[in-house]
């Protein structure tokens, strides 16, 4: 049996610290389908297409990677498509809080999905698509942060940054 699962999240855009969670969830799976979804508690900066073609530019090399995008329930979408693992990322006490409410709730939903939780690498640790947004409305350099890719487009929709 192919072991398939999904990382999903908002990736508006994705960063060095989603980057390093996708590579090393891809070496875990057969298939690792990265899922480009809503959250309805989060305003937006990058449209859906322009959030998947960032993350296809700087996922290119992994080839059991696939790019998603979906409304609707996570676990519906999972259910439908035969993928069995949530794949999350931690950087601290505070992410293992909210991730822990999602997998309970997913949980909730359907039983017999499971979610994975993978510690961020260390020097990721401090690294949020929503800190990056902000620091750039103060002209920032964030090519630390981000793949080369996503630095561009940063730079060219808000006409900020170094
Ligand atoms: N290092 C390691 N991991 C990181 C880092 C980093 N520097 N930055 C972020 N991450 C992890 C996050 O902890 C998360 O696990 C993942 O990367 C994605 O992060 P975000 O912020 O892009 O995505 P979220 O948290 O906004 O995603 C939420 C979803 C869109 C997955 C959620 O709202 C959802 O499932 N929506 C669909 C509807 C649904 O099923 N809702 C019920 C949910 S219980």
């Amino acid at each position: 049996r192919i072991r398939k699962a999904i990382f999903a999240g908002s990736f508006d855009p994705i960063t060095n610290g989603h980057l390093d969670i996708i590579c090393r969830a891809s070496k875990l799976f057969d298939e690792l389908q990265i899922g480009v979804l809503f959250n309805p508690n989060k305003k937006g900066l990058f449209t859906f297409e322009e959030r998947v073609h960032l993350i296809e530019s700087c996922t290119s090399h992994l080839d059991n990677v696939k790019i998603v995008s979906f409304d609707g329930l996570l676990v519906n979408y999972c259910e439908e498509n035969q993928i069995d693992t949530l794949v999350r990322g931690v950087r601290s006490g505070a992410d293992v809080e909210y991730e822990l409410q999602m997998a309970h709730m997913n949980r909730e939903l359907n039983p017999n999905i499971e979610t994975i939780i993978l510690p961020t690498t260390t020097k990721y640790s401090f690294i949020s698509s929503s800190l990056i947004k902000e620091v750039l409305t103060f002209d920032a350099d964030v090519k630390n942060l981000v793949p080369k890719v996503v630095l561009e487009e940063l730079k060219r929709k808000t006409n900020r940054g170094k």
